[in-house]
């Protein structure tokens, strides 16, 4: 099974990220065969950023993942901008790709809604730059949070029109994927705005439980979690924030949120949920954080690593490269 999944560099992953992917990926590095990671740097600069801080929060992203369990000897680590098919492919897909499409996605229209000034074309291509991240690499799993299906979709259309179009008949050159989605976690929300994911750039400050926060700031941030009206702890769509946090309390200790339920029947109220949920979090969280420390303080090590991984994708993605432009009759003939 060939998995591959990709990460914006940011040195602020929540929760969300850490529950709905990035776990998914430690589990997924000895499934797959192999299991291929990337720091999406080119995804990055399709809104407003800062060229010196890219490079940092790559590194930053590069020891919340191997702090978190990625071991570059079990799986491909490295940075997508150091693999040029990754661009080229993304161009050549477009020849199958309906602008249309683009325009519809729910993610292009709520970030162009939210730039101040340039919405960039690259903005636009996003999730074109997703599929050709994943199409080069023929990968058959992709580790995701809920939030992308629209992207896997789109990713999956694009597969089979490029097949359809390019492939002798009844062949495949490109795989369609299948998008995986943790049972429980895939959409942790917003401890104060418990109807809205939560998220790195549309989230509050409060509600927001980072990677690297100290224990102290996760409690805090649990205590003061905004909860519904009663006091029974059960799921139920008319209580989003009780089920937020059965579910991420649920995704933290590894069970279901029936067990959650069920221990919780004895709970005095909401505030016993909220203590579990904050210690269950911390204990998840901790250890990331400890490794961290140690890991980002070597940034040659790091760069090292990257390069490494860099080079064994280039070694899977070029050929793929390769059967896609001669099917296209870009280039010399083979
Ligand atoms: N709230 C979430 N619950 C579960 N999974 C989530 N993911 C994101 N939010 C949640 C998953 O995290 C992975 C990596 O995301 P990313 O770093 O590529 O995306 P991002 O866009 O920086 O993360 P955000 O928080 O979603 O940022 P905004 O809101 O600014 O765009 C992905 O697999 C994603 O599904």
């Amino acid at each position: 099974m060939r998995i591959f999944s990709g990460i914006q560099p940011t040195g602020r992953k929540h929760l969300g990220n850490y529950i709905g992917a990035i776990r998914q990926y430690v589990e997924g590095q000895d499934r797959g065969d192999p299991a291929i990671f990337c720091i999406v740097d080119l995804h990055a600069i399709t809104v407003a950023y800062d060229p010196a801080e890219l490079r940092e929060r790559v590194y930053d992203t590069t020891a919340i993942l191997l702090a978190a369990g990625l071991d570059p000897e079990r799986c491909i680590l490295f940075r997508q901008g150091d693999v040029m098919e990754h661009a080229e492919l993304c161009w050549l897909l477009s020849s199958v790709t309906a602008i249309g499409e683009l325009n519809r996605m729910h993610q292009f229209r709520d970030k162009s809604a939210a730039q101040r000034e340039l919405v960039s074309a690259g903005l636009l291509f996003y999730p074109e730059l997703m599929a050709a991240d994943v199409l080069a690499y023929r990968a058959q799993e992709v580790p995701v949070g809920e939030d992308q299906r629209e992207h896997l979709e789109l990713m999956r259309d694009v597969a089979r029109r490029f097949n359809a179009r390019f492939a002798p008949e009844g062949q495949e050159i490109l795989v369609v994927p299948e998008q995986r989605t943790p049972e429980v976690g895939a959409r942790i929300m917003d401890l104060q705005e418990p109807t809205r994911k939560m998220s790195t750039t549309g989230g509050t400050p409060e509600g927001t439980v980072y990677v690297l926060d100290e224990p102290k700031a996760i409690e805090k941030k649990f205590k003061r979690a905004v909860t519904d009206s009663g006091n029974e702890i059960v799921k139920s769509p008319d209580k989003p924030g009780v089920s937020n946090l059965i579910d991420i309390l649920a995704a933290a200790r590894d069970i279901t949120p029936a067990v959650v339920e069920e221990e919780m029947r004895s709970a005095r109220g909401y505030g016993d949920l909220k203590v579990a949920a904050a210690d269950a979090v911390v204990e998840l969280l901790a250890p990331v954080r400890e490794r961290y420390e140690a890991l980002r303080g070597d940034e040659d090590a790091l760069e090292e690593s990257l390069a490494r991984g860099a080079e064994k994708a280039r070694e899977l993605s070029a050929p793929v490269l390769a059967d896609v432009r001669d099917a296209m009759g870009v280039g010399p003939r083979r």
